[in-house]
């Protein structure tokens, strides 16, 4: 029979296994909180193909959106802490075919204002987004330290950041 200790040792287990398997991510995704990031520093393409390059990673992949602050804020600190040159990434959200609103791929809307948009210039005063019908998709920038600006979704040098929960 087994003693408490040993009982308690094999709940520990079970809990440390089970985790474990619900947080399986899938071939070159890592964990982010309990889900699974991509940021692809390497292949890149219009907003278009590179949405489409999540999606064809795991059925449910998209670009990322961000529903928290936090989660925002961890990204643009991981990109800007890294030594590569200053790159696009694209976020999975647009104002195309509704100019001026700003929503992410799962239907949410997207926050404005600082702190998630870029500011244009030292005034602190024009801040992103600033490019009307001309650019319809977001990006987190590294000419803007990697916080959101708008960018034409034709632009083919943009990286993907793929996401799934
Ligand atoms: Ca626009
Ligand atoms: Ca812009």
């Amino acid at each position: 029979m087994a003693s408490c200790g040993s009982s308690y040792f094999t709940l520990l287990l079970v809990l440390i296994l089970g985790t474990g398997c619900e947080m399986s991510c899938v071939d070159h995704f890592t964990y982010y909180n309990s889900d699974c990031v991509l940021v692809d520093p390497i292949t890149f393409g219009t907003w278009s193909e590179m949405r489409a390059y999540c999606q064809s990673l795991h059925s449910e992949a998209d670009l990322i959106t961000f529903p928290t602050l936090d989660m925002f804020e961890y990204f643009v600190q991981y990109l800007n802490n890294h030594e590569w040159p200053n790159q696009v990434f694209w976020v999975g959200g647009t104002d195309e075919g509704h100019e001026g609103i700003w929503s992410y791929v799962d239907g949410s809307l997207m926050a404005m204002g600082a702190p998630y948009w870029a500011l244009t210039n030292c005034d602190g005063i024009n801040i992103q987004p600033d490019g009307n019908t001309q650019q319809n998709c977001a990006a987190l920038d590294g000419d803007y330290y990697y916080y959101m600006t708008d960018k034409e979704c034709e632009y083919q040098h943009g990286h993907p950041i793929c996401y799934y929960d």
